[in-house]
């Protein structure tokens, strides 16, 4: 058995924390215990990072501050977490990765992407995830969902044309590497998302099995 590492995209409110905890749950019953994780994040430190990144402070934060944060911590919880879980064969589910950068900094933001893939080689060198799981919804739903649960952090604070720029390069992206790239319509109701995700689950245990 070999590790594989699946990441869960989308734009807020897509219900990824909701799904990844059903994944896991199916996993788990197929005997395969993987390691939940999430950026920013995953560690103390690259969580006191996440802390930075979502607060809304009185500074605005420079764009260019922002991207080399985000991959601050991802160099942080990739060497400390994820590959050392990858090494000893386990199935690892980020909440996010590097597709969020290439969507919020990238789309969002407008920072020319082979700026971030400079420095997705520099601080990943080959690791890519193996699989990908894109939830999309309309941006409407994910904020009417987003702002029905909690106060908006920084994020969550952009205008309509900040998450459209996001859905858009997450469906860009997926259409480019459908190898690597399952797109999941997670506008239904709740029951129907996940007897989409079933596919998807089957593959994890596929990889991981060899
Ligand atoms: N960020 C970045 O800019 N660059 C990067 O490289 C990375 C991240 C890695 C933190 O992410 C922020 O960091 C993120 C991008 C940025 N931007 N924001 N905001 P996060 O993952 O922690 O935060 P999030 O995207 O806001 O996630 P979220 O709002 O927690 O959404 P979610 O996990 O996709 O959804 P959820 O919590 O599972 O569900 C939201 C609500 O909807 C909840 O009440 C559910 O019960 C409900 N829900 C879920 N599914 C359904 C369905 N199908 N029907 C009805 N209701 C549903």
């Amino acid at each position: 058995m070999s590790g594989v590492f699946v990441t869960l995209e989308g734009p807020e409110g897509a219900g990824k924390s909701t799904n990844l905890a059903y994944i896991a749950d199916a996993l788990r019953a197929a005997g395969c215990e993987p390691l939940l994780t999430r950026e920013p994040g995953g560690t103390p430190i690259a969580e006191q990072m996440r802390g930075l990144l979502l607060a809304h402070h009185e500074e605005p934060m420079d764009d260019d501050a922002e991207l080399l944060l985000v991959f601050a911590a991802r160099a942080q919880h990739l060497n400390r977490v994820i590959r050392p879980a990858l090494a000893a064969g386990r199935v690892v589910i980020s909440d996010r990765f590097t597709d969020a950068t290439y969507a919020y900094q990238g789309g969002g933001r407008g920072i020319d992407p082979a700026r971030i893939a400079e420095l997705e080689q520099w601080t990943q060198g080959a690791l890519r995830p193996d699989l990908t799981l894109v939830l999309d919804v309309p941006v409407e739903v994910g904020m009417q969902r987003a702002r029905a649960r909690s106060a908006l952090d920084r994020f969550e604070s952009e205008q309509q044309a900040f998450f459209e720029a996001v859905r858009s390069t997450y469906l860009g992206r997926a259409a480019q590497a459908p190898e690597r790239y399952v797109v999941v319509d997670a506008s239904a109701e709740l029951e129907q998302v996940q007897l989409r995700l079933q596919p998807f689950v089957s593959q994890v245990l596929e990889r991981w099995r060899g």
